[in-house]
């Protein structure tokens, strides 16, 4: 197998269209298993201009296969592994801002993780204190997603669609906000029409192992150095708001709606939510699927009681039918999805999935005892966890670093107001659950 051609326009010739329409940031293994595979089946000639936001790895690994990368799909059967040819070219982050300026690029799409935006999740507003945010505000070339965004779409005339792919609550009109704010503040104005559909984006993606590009290539017959690992399942849905043409991406099975946000809710607490109470409450488990093993019980009822009574089920929708599956699906032991993966960036996290549901239960007057529970976990993730990987480790660690009671450790979390807001800590029930529950847990 050693001996074999790796992947390249060589071992797989297509026809290459002259133009690029849409320009992703953060071509990691996510947009790659997902919109760039609609962009694929939708069949219509669209191509992506892949942009790395951090890493060159990608461009290293993509650049010498013209861009042509496999996904390997890993379910209950044999696993299976197809070419995606979407993505035409691979570039650094330096070159964003020219690539949107670009008249022929019609969408620009963005998955860049919660923390790639540099926001407060609670208050939804750019991180007053974030030292790149400052730097690209007084005009720098620019090296913020957002810095880098404003400065390609102040150079447009023509109209673009900005698609946020990212799991944040209404992503389409959080993203308008973070560019409408940068724009103020550093006295730019964008002259083209802009459209900020919000979208529900869904698959499991875990990051590739070393066997699973050996596995690749034994499905494949050639070597490719930038396989992407994830499940059967997809969905996307996108509002139907977009500015200057897309791809048919209904054609591949994506949604359009005129209102994403009852699925998005869905997903983020149901889904997410329930993925972060497994990373946390199943930190001993590597994988998912042994953590729900033993979890499976205690997530069902954060979904039947914490987080469904809070969702609006958009009608003829099979909530039940939809709780279940996900728990199948986090089942997959073909997946091997760590639960330290999901288990990072935790306070940029933990708002819209968890935190949400317990405003909500709290508002109804209820306890929310399972959210609260996953919540605990987490916080003791915060306190015992040789490695914290969170953009706000160092005032985490502080935190709790002198908080040696359950009680101390809970308030000196829920008084990170960039997190909880200003008003979890002033619910007595919700303290009371968390300080019960990492008694228990630690
Ligand atoms: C996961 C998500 O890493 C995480 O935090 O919860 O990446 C999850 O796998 C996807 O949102 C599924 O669509």
């Amino acid at each position: 197998m050693g001996e074999n051609m790796r992947l390249s326009l060589r071992t797989r010739p297509r026809e290459v269209p002259s133009s690029v329409g849409i320009v992703h940031l953060g071509i990691g293994a996510f947009h790659r298993a997902h919109q760039a595979v609609y962009t694929e089946d939708a069949g219509d000639g669209w191509g992506i201009c892949g942009i790395t936001q951090r890493s060159a790895t990608v461009a290293e690994q993509l650049g010498p296969q013209d861009g042509l990368y496999s996904v390997l799909e890993r379910g209950p059967g044999e696993p299976s592994a197809r070419i995606i040819g979407a993505v035409r070219e691979v570039l650094t982050g330096d070159a964003t801002v020219e690539r949107i300026a670009d008249p022929a690029v019609k969408v620009i799409s963005l998955t860049v993780t919660e923390k790639g935006y540099r926001h407060d999740p609670a208050t939804g507003r750019l991180r007053r204190e974030d030292p790149e945010i400052s730097l690209d505000l007084t005009g720098r070339s620019p090296r913020t997603v957002i810095g880098r965004l404003v400065r390609g779409l102040a150079r447009r005339d023509a109209p673009v669609t900005v698609l946020c792919c990212d799991n944040l609550t209404a992503n389409g009109e959080a993203l308008r906000a973070l560019v409408e704010e940068f724009c103020e503040r550093s006295g730019t104005r964008i002259g083209c029409e802009v459209a900020f559909p919000s979208t529900m984006v869904d698959r499991i993606v875990p990051s590739t192992t070393p066997e699973d590009l050996d596995e690749a290539e034994r499905l494949l017959g050639v070597r490719d150095e930038g396989v992407v690992v994830t499940e059967p399942f997809t969905q996307w849905v996108i509002e139907d708001t977009f500015a200057a043409g897309r791809p048919a991406w209904d054609a591949a099975g994506a949604i359009f709606t005129g209102d994403v946000a009852p699925y998005e809710k869905m997903k983020l607490r149901l889904l997410n939510g329930s993925h972060s109470m497994l990373a946390y409450l199943g930190s001993h488990h590597t994988y998912v699927a042994d953590a729900v093993a033993e979890l499976g019980d205690a997530v069902r009822r954060y979904m039947d009681e914490d987080a469904g009574p809070t969702l609006d089920v958009p009608l003829g929708f099979d909530l039940e039918a939809y709780k279940s599956s996900l728990l199948e699906r986090f089942a997959n032991p073909a997946l091997r999805h760590r639960t330290a993966q999901i288990a990072m960036d935790g306070s940029q996290k933990l708002p819209q999935r968890l935190l949400g549901v317990v405003r909500d239960r709290l508002a109804a007057g209820a306890e929310p005892r399972w959210a609260a529970l996953a919540v605990a976990a987490w916080m003791r993730h915060v306190k015992t966890a040789r490695e914290l990987d969170d953009p706000m480790a160092d005032l985490l660690r502080m935190t709790v670093a002198r908080a040696d009671t359950p009680g101390q450790v809970v308030d000196g979390l829920l008084s990170i107001t960039d997190v909880f807001g200003p008003d979890l800590r002033e619910s007595k029930v919700f303290r009371d659950l968390l300080v019960e529950h990492l008694g228990g847990l630690l």
